[in-house]
């Protein structure tokens, strides 16, 4: 650092301190003005995007070859600190600016924190904003440093410093420890939420494998008093990650394929494996960054993919009987892969900055891939025999899918977009004040409809148990009545784009609020998963936009003469019982448990769950895409043992019902 220090090749110019001090503070200003420009948005989203930049700094040590232990901490008041054992930020007088490295680093825009080029950065949030950022938008942040003995720190508010970098002490430890406050003018939300910390930091431990990575909540202790705490460390990397993704699915093969190479400066790694569902499970990543629009490296890797095992195919003569081809989409099902790239220059495209745009990257993925798939196909002959063999059963399947799906479609098109007789549909035409209730069963679909307000609440009672789309070949998806209610109602529908990609096109939605209402019982929650498991898997980006909720009707009623309060838990029970009349044995006091939704007439389904004055609705949104992945694959899918465990640790209504 020294050395880059002088390399500066400028002289120490005073004179100039003023006018750099003055283009820090407007460079922060910024920041503060436009936060969204620099870390995306202020909402949630933006709001753990703050530890993602801290930390990406301490993965860049990490890969440098200096660090390998990063701890965060929630702290009580929602700070968070991330201490990491790298080399710590250099304290030294930077020339040029005649100040400490520290305050530079922490306040200068883009000074990112590395001043020699010699390591590309490979990590960085997906605006490699840098650490400076997350100062300007802290209303407190504290930088530590541990360095050559000594302790260093440096406190600032909104980025500015409001001490000097002080000498602390003398320490056996080398490294940094950032602690930040959010400032609560910035972000919408100053919560911070575990599981997304959680889910990324998992990611990360197999995209870095080595790293161990710890979260600790110290907002939330166990009955010994424990924070809660995980520590995240992979020795296999993808490999671990793949299985991880696979562990509730049943493998086609006798383990992972595994990719690695590296051309023209582009670094490859993949590890992908053929399981029995019909899902696809592709997650892709450039620098470490999730890229959930895909983009080129992806587009190298299906590349490679179709070509080899369709190559292979035909070599072997294994699709001599199909009356039709095979097409790229028919190695997709069952597939579990991720891909990750490091690329020295990425360029992020799309909307979300989510998609790699490096045209470059495309072949260099193919080649690499290409090569390890021949390779693998070549020495293991059962496996690929295997995975070929549910290639031919995919590529049946989808023939009669298509057929189903265009069918769905086209009656929706020729019809004029009928929308299904079961439909009792709210009079509003306009989707951001209408809103839709999935309801189960037909009678107290039609509670709900005498006690809906029908200019803007629409209903459509759905029969019972809805398919399980997690075990159903993709046409019979299409051919059932109650899915093909659900697209036609709603107004979207499946496009297939290049290879096969199916997006769905929610244009038309006519609803913006699309209202899960099931009993309150085992089988109601069954039917609520059912129906979640369809929208996670065909229908994503209603999930993802916030459209999805679920009705939560009351559990019982505790009445007393003329008097009655609705209850949604066991504690509100007994509270109402006691505020009501003598406590529990006072038999004047009537409970009545709601089992369904048929149990209450139309004004009391109106008043506990439909009326927006009153009701619960919760909003179905994804903190952890890969987890809720795994989850759906596991509650819906093939594999017993899994399930039971689950059920088992999180059965609410087990009590209640018993
Ligand atoms: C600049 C230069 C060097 C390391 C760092 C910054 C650095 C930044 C952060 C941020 C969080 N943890 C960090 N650890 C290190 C290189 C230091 C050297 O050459 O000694």
């Amino acid at each position: 650092m020294a050395e880059n220090e002088k390399n500066t090749n400028e002289p120490a110019n005073k004179g100039n301190y003023g006018a750099d001090n003055i283009q820090a503070l407007e460079g922060l200003e910024a920041v503060r003005k436009r936060p969204g420009m620099y870390i995306g948005s202020t909402d949630t989203k933006g709001l753990h995007h703050l530890v993602w930049e801290v930390i990406d700094n301490s993965i860049d040590e990490h890969l440098a070859g200096h660090c390998d232990t990063i701890d965060t901490i929630i702290h009580p008041d929602n700070s968070i600190t991330v201490k990491d054992n790298g080399r710590g930020i250099p304290t030294g007088m930077h020339a040029k600016l005649q100040k400490s490295a520290l305050e530079v680093v922490m306040t200068v825009l883009h000074a990112g924190g590395k001043f020699d080029k010699d390591t590309y950065k490979v990590s960085g949030g997906l605006h490699g904003v840098g650490v400076s950022c997350v100062n300007a938008l802290s209303i407190f942040l504290k930088a530590q440093v541990h360095r050559e003995g000594d302790i260093y720190e440096q406190e600032y508010s909104k980025g500015i410093p409001q001490t000097k970098v002080e000498k602390k002490g003398k320490t056996d430890y080398r490294g940094t420890l950032i602690t930040f406050r959010p400032d609560g003018e910035i972000f919408e939300t100053l919560e911070y939420k575990y599981a997304v910390l959680a889910g990324r930091m998992k990611e990360m431990s197999y995209l870095n494998k080595g790293l161990t990575l710890t979260l600790t909540d110290e907002r939330e202790k166990d009955e010994e008093g424990n924070f809660k705490t995980e520590t995240f460390h992979s020795e296999g990397g993808l490999v671990e990650f793949v299985e991880f993704l696979d562990e509730n699915r049943q493998s086609l093969i006798s383990s992972p394929i595994h990719v690695v190479g590296k051309r023209e400066g582009v670094e490859v790694e993949v590890a992908m494996n053929y399981n029995t569902s019909f899902a696809e499970s592709l997650y892709s990543f450039v620098n470490n960054i999730n890229t959930r629009e895909g983009g080129t490296h992806v587009n190298g890797f299906r590349r490679a993919v179709n070509r080899v095992f369709k190559q292979y195919g035909d070599d072997n003569g294994f699709f001599k009987k199909l009356k039709f081809n095979v097409s790229g989409e028919d190695f997709r099902e069952g597939l579990t892969a991720v891909v990750s790239v490091k690329v020295p220059e990425p360029q992020f495209k799309g909307q979300t900055k989510g998609e790699l745009g490096n045209s470059e990257v495309t072949a260099v993925v193919s080649q690499c891939v290409g090569e390890a798939i021949k390779n693998y196909l070549e020495e293991n002959p059962k496996d690929s025999k295997r995975i070929i063999d549910k290639v031919i059963l995919a590529a049946t399947a989808r023939h009669a899918a298509r057929k189903a799906r265009e069918m769905v479609q086209r009656k929706n098109v020729l019809t004029g977009g009928g929308l299904p007789g079961k439909l009792s549909d709210c009079s509003s035409k306009d989707p951001a004040e209408s809103e839709i209730f999935l309801v189960e069963g037909d009678s107290a679909g039609g509670t709900a409809k005498q006690g809906r307000d029908r200019v803007f609440q629409a209903i459509l009672p759905l029969r019972g148990k809805i398919l399980n789309v997690e075990k159903a070949l993709e046409h019979r998806i299409y051919e059932n009545e109650e899915i093909k209610n659900m697209f036609t109602a709603l107004g979207v529908r499946i496009e297939e784009g290049e290879h096969g990609v199916r997006t769905l096109n929610i244009d038309k939605l006519r609803y913006h609020k699309v209202v899960i209402m099931c009993d309150a019982d085992v089988d109601g929650s069954h039917i609520v998963t059912l129906i979640l498991t369809f929208f996670f898997r065909y229908m994503r980006p209603l999930v993802d936009q916030g459209f999805i909720y679920i009705a939560t009707p009351p559990l019982y009623q505790v009445k007393k003469g003329k008097n009655s309060v609705y209850c949604w838990d066991e504690d509100e029970r007994k509270q109402a019982v006691g505020s009501l009349g003598k406590g529990e044995n006072d038999a004047s006091v009537k409970v009545q448990r709601y089992k369904g939704l048929g149990e209450m007439n139309a004004d009391q389904l109106w008043d506990t769950t439909m009326d927006p004055q009153t009701r619960i609705l919760r909003q179905c949104t994804i903190e952890d895409a890969i987890e809720c992945d795994r989850i759906f694959s596991m509650l819906m899918g093939d594999e017993v043992p899994p399930r039971r465990q689950f059920i088992e640790e999180n059965a609410h209504y087990a009590n209640v019902d018993a």
